[in-house]
């Protein structure tokens, strides 16, 4: 028999849709899991909003103040779905109530309050997880399984893009609801946190510690009208970064992410070559990996020249990542998947004793990368990431 795990959400955007779906599909999917997430109470500040999507998502109460929903005792874990200024003092204090506590991603503001967190969530001694999603996209998990069956050989180059152009309008306002993304006092920075943030976690997962950056930004449209005050007021995010990178491992990297790419929507990209083999992701067609064997690891030799070439694997075979639990064959899943799969992952942590990564602490390690990012785009020079972690699974 499961047993209920009960879940507190607060925040009713795009997220917390993405976040409901995965706590309500899990159990489906996974029957495994001796945890059965309930989902016990929503919370936003608007009371008609938090009553319409509790309605359509099955949340059993709301409330409008998530002070009092972490003081509930009925909740067991706090899903942080809201702007990122408002993630450190809510996971502050669940950690201080005893639950666990997921946040979306970025984990916080900057490194600084990062490292409160962490120290808050370790001091407690409660779960934590930090939702980058993209790492359980099953293409994304088979690129980390070939470089752990080592058919990537020594690595020389990592490159990965995240391209957008929804922001490129001169007259869209920034702050307020759904346009918070824009506002540097909500956001703390624009894409090198929304976007690149993901890009670096991937390429942390898949290649080890980005150790030092340089990087350049750029923000195209210098004021936009503030939702909030009506006024206009300068844009303090960046609308664009491209950095290049070196990794522990040696390997060099070049990173892109912007959102004034005119006809892209969601691009998001990865390449890794190494001296035995390569694999490349494309988001648009997330069901491929793309894999270009140059020795094979079974037989230890070369493939012969005249058969060699990229193989487009349709990860959707029952031995690819978390695909057995899904549909048969060649049936395909999406985006909303990968956040089923975090939860599994979470919620089987609990079980085994081995915390489903990136967790609190893992995910502080692509802060100083992204704070690195903009520093380096102050001072123009190379910046030291500090990042230290290696290895997670
Ligand atoms: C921004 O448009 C955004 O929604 C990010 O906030 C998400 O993290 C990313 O997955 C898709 O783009």
């Amino acid at each position: 028999m499961s047993r209920p795990y009960r879940i507190g959400m607060i925040g009713c955007g795009f997220m917390g849709r993405a976040h409901s779906n995965a706590w309500r599909r899990v159990a489906n999917f996974f029957p495994e899991l001796g945890h059965r997430p309930v989902l016990q109470a929503v919370c936003a500040r608007d009371g008609a909003k938090v009553q319409a999507f509790a309605g359509t998502w099955g949340y059993a109460s709301t409330e409008t103040d998530w002070r009092r929903l972490i003081e509930r005792s009925d909740i067991d874990a706090v899903d942080i779905c809201v702007p990122n200024h408002l993630h450190s003092g809510i996971a502050l204090a669940a950690a201080a109530n005893g639950k666990a506590v997921l946040c979306e991603k970025p984990l916080a503001m900057d490194v600084a309050e990062g490292e409160a967190m962490v120290a808050a969530v370790e001091r407690a001694g409660v779960p934590t997880m930090v939702w980058y999603n993209y790492r359980r996209v099953p293409s994304v998990s088979l690129a980390r399984q070939l470089v752990e069956e080592g058919r990537i050989g020594r690595p020389y180059h990592y490159r990965a893009q995240f391209l957008q152009d929804w922001t490129i309008a001169e007259d869209l306002p920034q702050g307020g609801a759904a346009l918070w993304r824009l506002d540097v006092g909500s956001a703390g920075s624009g894409v090198t946190g929304d976007l690149l943030a993901h890009n670096i976690d991937t390429a942390m997962w898949l290649n080890g510690p980005i150790t030092r950056v340089l990087a350049e930004t750029e923000t195209f449209v210098k004021e936009r009208l503030h939702q909030e005050t009506g006024k206009l007021q300068p844009v303090g995010i960046d609308d664009a970064c491209i950095f290049i990178c070196r990794f522990a491992n040696g390997a060099m990297g070049v990173f892109e992410g912007t959102r004034y790419a005119r006809g892209h929507k969601a691009l998001k990209t990865f390449e890794l070559n190494g001296a035995d083999g390569s694999v490349r992701f494309d988001l648009h067609e997330p069901e491929y990996l793309d894999y270009f064997e140059y020795r094979a690891r079974e037989t230890g030799g070369k493939v012969p020249s005249h058969t060699a070439g990229w193989r487009r694997i349709h990860v959707t075979n029952s031995e690819h990542p978390y695909m057995s639990h899904w549909w048969v064959p060649g049936l395909v899943i999406g985006y909303e998947h990968s956040f089923v799969h975090a939860v599994a992952d979470f919620l089987k942590g609990l079980e085994t004793g081995v915390p489903a990564q990136p967790d609190f602490r893992s995910a502080l390690q692509t802060q100083k990368v992204c704070e690195a990012v903009l520093r380096s785009a102050e001072s123009g020079r190379w910046e030291q990431t500090g990042v230290t972690l290696q290895g997670e699974s």
